[in-house]
């Protein structure tokens, strides 16, 4: 039985590939491993059923022989450790790799979700046209350290990997905001990661279902 995940029934996205099973889907095509996915709703989520699986009720979650995991990063990693193509064999190299994941979700993501969240849930509030550029500016900050390490070399360190994998997924949310413009390295890096086959063969797949449910 291939690897089972979840995904939203009807992402919130509109099948732009923001949604965090796409880094998932993303790590399967690149190492050719098959995956189901089970769409889940909004409400299916919070059931106790779902919740075995994520105790924060969320997706993606992952199955496979007895194992499930939660947590994007978690399960980008099982897939790179248990496959070869996203890791590097060198153990030095590989560690270096993980720690660009590790960069991508811990040091990278906060700042981009608050825009986000800012963006969503605080756009009504007397004090959001004043929180937005300080949100904003935080991001800059990371944009340019990053634009500065990565230079103008291809991926962040030697060969394509699940850190650029992740990086890409994280940075690509900014995607629409006018952010990244200012970084031409870090737009490029982007592309390049959204140019790949694993991509476009993850990110048709995620627009499928929105466009099914859509017509539905
Ligand atoms: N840290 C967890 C991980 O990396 O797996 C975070 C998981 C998470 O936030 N999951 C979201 C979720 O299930 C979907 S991806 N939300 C439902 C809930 O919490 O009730 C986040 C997301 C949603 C929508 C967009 N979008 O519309 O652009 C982008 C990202």
């Amino acid at each position: 039985m291939p690897p089972v995940i979840t995904a939203f029934e009807k992402s919130p996205d509109r099948g732009r590939g923001q949604a965090r099973d796409m880094r998932v889907r993303w790590a399967f095509e690149e190492v050719g491993q098959p995956y189901e996915v089970r769409l889940v709703s909004f409400a299916d989520m919070k059931e106790p059923a779902h919740r075995a699986l994520h105790p924060f009720g969320q997706i993606p979650t992952y199955e496979e022989d007895g194992l499930a995991l939660f947590e994007s990063g978690a399960i980008v990693l099982h897939i790179a450790e248990r496959h070869d193509g996203l890791l590097p064999g060198d153990a030095m190299a590989r560690a270096r790799a993980i720690t660009w994941m590790f960069a991508a979700l811990s040091t990278l993501e906060p700042p981009i979700l608050d825009l986000t969240y800012a963006k969503i849930v605080e756009r009504a509030e007397p004090w959001y046209a004043q929180r937005l550029p300080i949100v904003e500016d935080r991001i800059r900050v990371r944009l340019n350290e990053l634009s500065l390490r990565l230079g103008d070399a291809e991926w962040l360190d030697g060969d394509f990997s699940a850190g650029d994998l992740m990086m890409v997924t994280v940075v690509r949310r900014l995607n629409g905001s006018g952010l990244l413009e200012d970084y031409p390295r870090l737009l490029a890096y982007v592309a390049r990661g959204e140019a790949r086959p694993a991509f476009q063969r993850a990110f048709d797949d995620q627009l499928a279902v929105f466009t099914a449910a859509s017509a539905g």
